[in-house]
């Protein structure tokens, strides 16, 4: 189909390339969540089945592009983490977080039944996620990226299971107990939960207070990524490999295992345990 008097549309096209050499974090979050976890009945503020629809639609996503090193999500959003060399769709933006946006939503809507099998989804009021992508050109960004979204999970948690045991425990309505917790700090928080209604907030289930981690155990894959002989070395971008090269590591990243985790990813413990991440 070359050539036809209309082809000259296609220059008005722009694609826009996410800069190289930096991590790219693809952040996809359920839309309107907060009128939809009503209308399925979503429990409060922790439904456990929609966390592990959540986990299961990322894990999902992550055995299909398998370029996906970790994801960490919560509440309704996730993020996956792209190498600093990934070169999954040449870093086209629109590409990359529409795939992201489109992938997920499947999955999640089809996995939905095995969660929620007596909340049929109404046709009219379907899941649909949006996405973003934001680069991090240095390491300790990436970190201090995951330990915000992190610190969030931990902080909303918090407030949540106060309000909630304030509200469905203590009677209190929404309005007396949104007074109740203003001002007050964390420590206050955890004496309210453990004197009033017996809750003591650190033996809380750790994918509530912690979020869920997901990820690719790729260290030997790390491994041989950094000791194969490329065939074009540069010094300014990552070495060119070869096409079997290539496909080797794409088929051991395809069998690498895939761990569920709800660990601290703030302090420095976890990041030392897996140093290949950051070398990546
Ligand atoms: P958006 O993202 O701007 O389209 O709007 P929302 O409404 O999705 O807002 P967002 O993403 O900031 O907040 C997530 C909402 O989802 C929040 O209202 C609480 C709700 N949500 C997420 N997980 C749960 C859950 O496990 N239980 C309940 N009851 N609600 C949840
Ligand atoms: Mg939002
Ligand atoms: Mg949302
Ligand atoms: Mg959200
Ligand atoms: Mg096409």
């Amino acid at each position: 189909m070359a050539n036809s008097r209309f082809e000259y549309v296609k220059s008005f096209e722009r694609e826009s390339y996410l800069l190289p050499s930096s991590w790219i974090v693809i952040r996809v979050d359920g839309r309107g969540f907060h009128k939809f976890s009503d209308k399925y009945k979503f429990a409060k503020p922790n439904d456990i089945r929609a966390l592990n629809l959540m986990n299961a639609a990322a894990k999902a996503l992550m055995n299909n592009i398998t370029e996906v090193i970790l994801a960490y999500g919560d509440s309704d959003e996730y993020s996956f983490v792209l190498g600093r060399n990934c070169q999954l769709f040449e870093r086209r933006e629109a590409k990359l977080v529409s795939t992201f946006a489109s992938t997920f939503t499947a999955n999640y809507i089809t996995l939905w039944n095995q969660f929620f099998s007596k909340e049929p989804l109404d046709p009219t009021f379907l899941p649909t996620f949006d996405s973003r992508a934001v680069l991090y050109p240095t390491d300790q960004s990436l970190r201090d990226y995951l330990a915000w979204r992190q610190a969030d999970c931990h902080i909303n948690n918090l407030y949540n299971t106060s309000f909630w045991a304030l509200v469905l425990k203590g009677g209190m309505t929404p309005n007396d107990a949104e007074s109740e917790l203003c001002g007050t700090i964390s420590k206050d928080k955890h004496e309210i939960l453990f004197t009033r209604f017996g809750i003591n907030y650190n033996a809380e289930n750790e994918m509530f207070k912690k979020g869920t981690l997901i990820i690719r155990e790729l260290k030997d894959i790390a491994e041989a990524e950094m000791t194969a002989t490329p065939v074009v070395s540069t010094h300014t971008g990552p070495a060119i490999l070869s096409k079997r090269q290539l496909e080797r590591i794409e088929k051991r990243r395809r069998k690498a295992d895939i761990n569920v985790l709800h660990t601290d990813i703030i302090k420095d413990d976890f990041w030392l345990e897996r140093s290949w991440i950051l070398k990546g």
